[in-house]
């Protein structure tokens, strides 16, 4: 056993949360579907933990199929919400929200809606992020942590500008029920009313981490979009398999790590074979998920703490430090966890506000449309592993 194995074994006993799980490091995974996963070191990361169960992921997307096998575990439930009553019992302003809400459609039900464009998209983005890892159909980063399912998106796979509200609300609802991380794989075309940009940056002074997409619109304009073009959101961009940037990843100085999110597998809703797509939109799950791996870890560690663990052990590529293709670089699930448990693993902190902070910041454009249209990951082709 090597040194870093052996200094993992020491450490592990002296994390002060219990519910802390020690992973029991599993068949190596294959090289052909998860090495998107592998890229990021994740084998070695799970080493010091699969996810803590009380860590929860918000996905604001096209909802969650948490009928799929490989979600039924990882399904976030409101203890406080009695099921089926008819009774907002938590007095969140909710009606028997036990697994989230479908703010689209205004009901409690956040499954995907099969006959939108892109229904799979949520599904998919959940799978990366914490598809179950006690069968044979896919693994994510997190597979012991929690989805909440927060559906937002149309039919046609967008919003439009009566829209904002409801996505705001959606952030709410994260912040308000105690989401851990909020991940949004969208990107608007313009900038958002000040409302949204208040909406943010309320769930980053309640220390919550939102992860998003640098954007598919590598066009003139050229700039990162929102809402990953707010200093309080973590901007995730997209390389391959040979670490090339993304063709349509939009880059800029708010392009802050980017991870492997070209031809990547996980599932869909209402099947159990896996899909493979692309798209910033499936480079940002591994961000979140391995954000929520740290708060597994240590769940009070804050946002800017995190980030400059991220900065730190994260791969250069490109020119030598930060540049806008590639931002810190690689995500290094690996490292991080290594530094954040020899940092944080036995140590408790406490939960401390910080301002926002202040960086480059694109000025001078306004809304060039109204409709704020998203295609930040696309499903290439379909079925090409059968599970079992
Ligand atoms: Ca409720
Ligand atoms: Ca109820
Ligand atoms: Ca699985
Ligand atoms: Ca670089």
């Amino acid at each position: 056993m090597n040194p870093f194995k052996c200094s993992i074994l020491f450490l592990l006993p002296l994390i002060i949360s219990s519910s802390i799980s020690v992973a029991s490091v599993t068949s190596s995974l294959s090289p052909i579907y998860y090495w998107n996963l592998l890229d990021i070191g994740i084998e070695d990361a799970w080493e010091y933990t699969k996810g803590d169960p009380n860590i929860t992921v918000a996905i604001i997307d096209t909802g969650v199929d948490f009928t799929h096998p490989d979600l039924v575990n990882q399904t976030w439930r409101n203890s406080d919400e009695i099921p089926n009553n008819g009774k907002d019992d938590d007095n969140n302003n909710y009606i028997d929200d036990t697994i989230g809400w479908d703010f689209r459609d205004d009901d409690n039900d956040p499954s995907p809606f099969l006959g939108a464009d892109y229904y799979m998209h949520g599904t998919f983005i959940a799978g990366l992020i914490a598809a179950d890892d006690d069968n044979n159909i896919s693994v994510g980063v997190a597979p012991n942590i929690r989805i909440m399912a927060l559906r937002f998106l149309n039919d046609d796979f967008g919003w439009t500008f009566e829209d904002w509200p409801m996505f705001i609300e959606a952030i709410d609802y994260a912040i308000d029920n105690n989401a851990d991380i909020i991940h949004m794989s969208v990107q608007a075309t313009g900038i958002p009313p000040v409302s949204f940009k208040e909406a943010i940056q309320r769930a980053y002074q309640k220390q919550i981490p939102v992860v998003s997409v640098t954007g598919n619109s590598n066009f003139e304009p050229y700039y990162v979009r929102y809402p990953g073009n707010y200093p309080e959101v973590i901007a995730v961009s997209s390389i391959d398999k040979n670490h090339e940037r993304a063709d349509l990843s939009c880059f800029g100085s708010q392009n802050e790590i980017c991870a492997p999110g070209e031809d990547v597998y996980s599932i869909e809703p209402n099947n159990i074979d896996l899909i493979l797509g692309s798209g910033t939109s499936y480079a940002v799950p591994l961000v979140s998920a391995t954000i929520a791996l740290i708060l597994s870890v240590n769940s009070t560690i804050p946002i800017e703490e995190i980030r400059s663990i991220l900065h730190e052990t994260c791969t250069d590529l490109g020119s030598v430090g930060k540049d806008d293709y590639f931002g810190y670089g690689l995500l290094n699930a690996s490292a991080a966890l290594k530094n954040v448990t020899n940092t944080y693993g036995n140590v408790s902190t406490s939960i401390q506000g910080s301002e926002s902070t202040t960086s480059n910041h694109i000025h001078g454009f306004e809304f060039f449309d109204m409709l704020c249209i998203i295609i930040t990951g696309t499903i290439l082709y379909y079925k090409r592993k059968s599970s079992k």
